[in-house]
């Protein structure tokens, strides 16, 4: 193998946010940015000699492009094998997976998971490691900090390599293995949940559409749902992975997955709708003319979560990020089980997953998984909603309306305020951190703050102490509402303003999520004085 050695200097903008770097793909398409970060990686973990690495992408504009940069850098730095999916495909939980199942020291997606793709749009690079888990913060400030100072990097001098079969090819002292990307994903949730059960059920009749929103999750969904559970063909829909996603937001909620919400709350709706992100992390679950919010998803998934084989014996606690409701607290409660709260991003999940504290995590932004994995995964929500499903034999309405009933209804929402000045959005927070100490007993537009902080999470299990996490304002009656900036954006600042208003189990579960959130969002605009601010109250997405 002849290995060049380039001449580079660093850009000084490779800081990995809330998962992985993000960038326009132009940015990434520039001389030596990939180059640079990817070898920063390796200079960050100690190098790559004699090391396997799994490599794959959600199939976006400059994947293959890159995929090939990378079995170069990785040729290169020593690695003795690279594990690739087949035409460089692998959902973002396929790789944590193959990670795992191979004992592989770490593993490269390329994605920029919801965000839109295209030479126009967005572009990323997440680095999972050895036990699966996106990189934890430690590792990616060691990223960062080799980004600063790179001066070269190696990178082997070889010829494409074809990555349209199955198989194992070799370049030097490098194996490189082509795998289906579906095989290994589907016997594990196979050993997951109770297979005949919903093959049953679709055989029954019940009747389903996932959207695939011409991202990754397609050939997964048609393998798992149409060819394996015997969903009718047509259950999948947008299923061939496209590099511009078909020109959309490959994101799962109701803004972007508009028509599946509306056929949903048509007379035409089945009875399970579901939807998945860019990678195939996110999940969007809509029942016939009911949407689940994830927060809420994941509470009623922990509460019955015991109807798949692979939690037949319970939890061992449930996790979820810090602005996600406290829906899945009263459940953990009930079942007399640990619920943690972390920073927002999958990365703070890992510690906890590998002490055995959880067995069920979650956030707000339609990510929910378990130990079966180190990410959070879409398929695996959906089927085990389907598993549930298939036991209760009760429809979405009504196991909401049930779960609602037995722990009452945390009436949640998030706004985003995408694209503003970087400036504005950190004077902002300024000076809301200025007033955070006087809320407390004050009275703001009709609720009365309890307290009001910055969340700093402690991690029980490495003790590392991660501050700045979003800054969380407590009402009377059990109202909340967070306020921290996006880490995935690639343009300007996106402010989220996340709402929360808990309703007793015995109280009005049929309230219009905005109607019941109307106080929380009036004072929490008036806190942080938004209108003054950003010159505007109207967010360009409400979830
Ligand atoms: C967002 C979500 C967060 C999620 C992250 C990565 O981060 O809020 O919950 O873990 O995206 O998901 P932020 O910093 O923009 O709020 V994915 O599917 O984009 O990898
Ligand atoms: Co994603």
């Amino acid at each position: 193998m002849i290995i060049k050695s380039v001449a580079t200097k660093p850009y000084d903008d490779q800081k990995p946010g809330t998962s992985g770097l993000r960038k326009k793909t132009r940015v990434f398409m520039q001389p030596n940015y990939l180059e640079n970060f990817i070898q920063s990686i390796f200079n960050a973990i100690g190098g790559g000699d004699g090391k396997t690495f799994v490599i794959g992408g959600d199939g976006r504009y400059f994947n293959a492009e890159a995929i090939q940069t990378i079995i170069r850098i990785s040729g290169a730095n020593g690695a003795a094998k690279v594990i690739v999916g087949q035409n460089g495909i692998l959902s973002t939980p396929a790789v944590s997976n193959l990670i795992r199942k191979t004992g592989a020291d770490g593993g490269f997606i390329l994605s920029a998971s919801h965000n839109p793709g295209g030479i126009e749009e967005d572009f990323g690079v997440k680095f999972n490691a050895s036990n699966g888990e996106p990189a934890a913060e430690r590792l990616t400030a060691r990223m960062f900090d080799a980004t600063r100072v790179i001066e070269s990097y190696p990178i082997a001098d070889f010829e494409d390599v074809d990555l349209h079969g199955i198989g194992k090819a070799r370049r030097g002292n490098l194996e490189i293995e082509t795998v289906d990307p579906v095989a290994d994903y589907l016997s594990l949730m196979e050993r997951l949940f109770d297979f005949d059960a919903i093959r049953k059920l679709f055989a029954n009749g019940f009747s389903m559409r996932f959207d695939a929103m011409h991202a990754v999750t397609g050939p997964y969904a048609q393998a798992i749902l149409e060819d394996c559970l015997g969903a009718p063909k047509g259950t999948v829909v947008n299923g061939v992975p496209k590099p511009d996603f078909g020109g959309g937001h490959p994101d799962p909620n109701p803004t972007w997955a508009k028509p599946l919400m509306d056929l949903m709350m048509s007379d035409d709706a089945p009875d399970l709708g579901a939807a998945s992100d860019g990678d195939g992390d996110r999940n969007m679950i809509v029942g016939r003319g009911v949407y689940v919010t994830p927060s809420d998803s994941l509470a009623v998934l922990a509460a019955n979560a015991h109807l798949a084989p692979a939690y037949a014996s319970g939890l061992a606690g449930i996790a979820r990020s810090m602005p996600t409701s406290a829906a899945s607290d009263r459940v953990a409660k009930r079942l007399g089980i640990g619920a943690y709260e972390t920073p927002t991003g999958w990365k703070f999940f890992g510690n906890l997953l590998d002490a055995d504290k959880v067995t069920i995590c979650g956030e707000e932004s339609a990510g929910t998984g378990s130990t079966h994995v180190r990410e959070k995964d879409g398929l695996w929500a959906v089927l085990l909603w389907l598993n549930v499903l298939a036991k209760r034999r009760i429809s979405v309405a009504e196991i909401i309306k049930e779960h609602w009933q037995t722990y009452g209804r945390n009436y949640y929402s998030r706004l985003d305020f995408e694209a503003i000045e970087t400036e504005e959005a950190n004077s902002l927070f300024r000076e809301l951190r200025t007033r955070l100490a006087d809320l407390p007993g004050q009275n703001i537009a009709g609720v009365t703050v309890n307290a009001a902080d910055e969340f700093s999470y402690n991690d029980p299990v490495d003790g590392s102490i991660s501050s700045g996490q979003g800054i969380r304002i407590f009402f009377e009656s059990e109202g909340r509402a967070v306020f921290r900036l996006s880490g995935t954006g690639t343009q300007g600042a996106t402010l989220r303003v996340y709402l929360e208003q808990y309703e007793p189990a015995d109280g009005d579960h049929t309230l219009d999520p905005q109607a019941a959130l109307k106080a929380i969002q009036n004072a929490a605009y008036e806190i942080c004085r938004l209108e003054a601010h950003l010159g505007r109250t109207e967010p360009d997405t409400r979830t």
